[in-house]
């Protein structure tokens, strides 16, 4: 079946307003806001010990889900039984892992918008897990119904929000939009003791956006290059509510959307009582890699497909008050035609502050100390400067090395070597700001610079000054906000071998053409500049 715009147009058919953010559906119905209970997906229960590892089976299955409780349930898929996303799989650092895939879909089209030669075969990537290639969970490694995989995870890594999605090549945005991610937050022997908000207190949400049909059935289409729905949907409820108590909060963000970047902020939904009317504070503490050396307190937070941070949220002094995450993202980012529309994406979720007496011995340290996430000059001493690129050809954005764009088949160009140290510099020509993981390798924001770049040759004609990461995306990440017309820097040590995959986390982007193979081999990078500095790094992106 094939959606399009042409033909309605062709007709004569005005475009109501939902058809500006989704040219394939009309639009979803109006449907209740902050009513529904934001749920958070059931803990998994290991189902034994094989090989030493702690075992878990995911099997994939379609089945049935409410999105909202104004609809009935609709069909969805999802893992274990659940109509929709899967169960939070809890690891911890030291504990070896198997996580067994099953693919338990039907054979044939699932839904009207999969592709009629889509053979429903799925793989789970553990995202910003640091896994070897054969667990990594990358195209090339599908299951096919009826079979299954499985996934190894040393978990030899620090306390981090990772999540869990399919990764199946081309098909990458149906699985996810149809409902195939989950949680899989890895925690360590540092954790616990940071006094942080914990057991009911922490809350884990993956923000996604979905249009849907007249009566709650999902609608999707594959309008290339991106996807943008017309209602927010958190933990697979529209526009939920959370009920909270006036206290501190631990709250993992998951952007989980297809294309849509979130900006958020707490606005006020009333009443103001006796409560003060400044937004609870929100200090992030972790991103997608583990926590935050010094955490930062922001009135605002950008989130990308593929990131995630942790949020200390404070309600205290807020009784009895409704607060809404609020949205004001342009789709696509930054500046697409898509404002969101103030009475759906750009209201994610409430939380209703309870009335209760509450005592809150959890606190917030000024600092974490980690491994991972001191300083980055040791790092930059022993680092190597590869230059890559982002732009478009007819329209279809595309990954490159220094030299040119390719296809994700073209042959591999970036090709760090085992145990080394590199710097990745993107120049992102494109009209779009982008965010870019790489698989295998924990990373660090290094520094932006404004730039322009030739219509012709791409190459940049002008830099601005160094612009260092802002303090909430300074801590360990895989997911970086690479804004258009700009160079983006970042750095990690590789040490894991073999090939997998780097690519744009816009779902859609990555199944079109914005994903390229990333093999860590044997061969030294000697045609690479050696970075040793932040000032010497500022001098030589300035180089052709
Ligand atoms: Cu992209």
């Amino acid at each position: 079946m094939v959606f399009g715009m042409g033909p309605l147009l062709a007709a004569g058919v005005m475009a109501p307003s939902a058809l500006a953010e989704d040219a394939g559906c009309e639009g979803s119905p109006d449907v209740p806001f902050f009513v529904d209970p934001a749920p958070q997906p059931p803990v998994a229960t290991s189902d034994g010990v094989k090989n030493g590892a702690t075992h878990y089976t995911l099997t994939a299955q379609k089945g049935v889900h409410r999105f909202s409780s104004a609809w009935p349930a609709v069909p969805s898929l999802g893992y274990n039984g659940a109509g929709y996303l899967g169960p939070t799989i809890v690891t911890q650092k030291g504990k070896p892992v198997i996580v067994t895939l099953k693919n338990g879909l039907p054979k044939g089209q699932m839904f009207p918008w999969d592709k009629p030669d889509d053979v429903n075969n799925v793989i789970v990537h553990r995202h910003g897990g640091l896994q070897a290639v054969k667990d990594d969970g990358v195209p090339g490694q599908e299951v096919a119904v009826g079979t299954t995989r499985d996934y190894y995870y040393p978990n030899s890594q620090p306390a981090a929000p990772l999540w869990y999605h399919d990764h199946a090549m081309d098909v990458t945005s149906y699985r996810v939009y149809e409902g195939l991610a989950g949680f899989m937050p890895n925690t360590d022997a540092i954790e616990p003791w940071l006094n942080l908000p914990k057991g009911d207190y922490a809350k884990a949400y993956v923000l996604q956006d979905k249009t849907f049909n007249a009566y709650g059935s999902l609608c999707y289409s594959h309008n290339e290059p991106e996807f943008f729905g017309d209602l927010p949907v958190i933990n697979g409820v529209v526009a939920p509510v959370q009920s909270v108590d006036a206290r501190k909060y631990k709250v993992t963000f998951i952007n989980g959307s297809d294309s849509r970047f979130m900006h958020m902020t707490l606005k006020l939904n009333g009443p103001a009582g006796t409560g003060s009317v400044t937004a609870p504070a929100m200090t992030v503490v972790g991103s997608d890699e583990g926590y935050l050396r010094n955490p930062t307190k922001v009135n605002d937070l950008l989130i990308a497909p593929g990131e995630r941070y942790t949020v200390v949220v404070n309600f205290a002094g807020h009784k009895g008050q409704s607060w809404v995450l609020a949205n004001d993202a342009a789709a696509p980012y930054p500046d697409g035609g898509g404002a969101p529309d103030n009475d759906r994406t750009g209201r994610l979720m409430a939380f209703q502050v309870g009335t209760r007496p509450v005592i809150d011995l959890s606190s917030v340290p000024p600092l974490i100390v980690t491994a991972e996430n001191g300083g980055t000059a040791l790092q930059l001493l022993q680092a190597r400067l590869r230059t890559v690129q982002a732009g478009e050809i007819g329209g279809m954005p595309m990954l490159g090395d220094k030299k040119s764009l390719h296809m994700f088949m073209d042959k591999v160009t970036e090709t760090p070597k085992l145990g080394s140290t590199e710097v990745w510099a993107m120049r992102n020509w494109s009209p779009d700001t982008h965010p870019f993981h790489e698989h295998l390798v924990s990373l660090r924001l290094i520094a932006r610079w404004r730039a322009t770049f030739d219509e012709v040759t791409h190459l940049p004609t002008w830099i601005g000054p160094m612009e260092p990461p802002k303090a909430f995306e300074s801590g360990p990440k895989d997911t970086f906000v690479s804004p258009k017309n700009y160079i983006t820097a970042w750095v990690g040590t590789y040490k894991i071998g073999g090939t997998s995959v780097w690519h744009c986390h816009l779902l859609s982007h990555e199944d079109t053409s914005m994903m390229r193979p990333l093999t860590i081999g044997t061969t030294a990078q000697t045609w690479l500049p050696w970075v040793y500095t932040r000032a010497n790094l500022d001098k030589l992106v300035r180089q052709p």
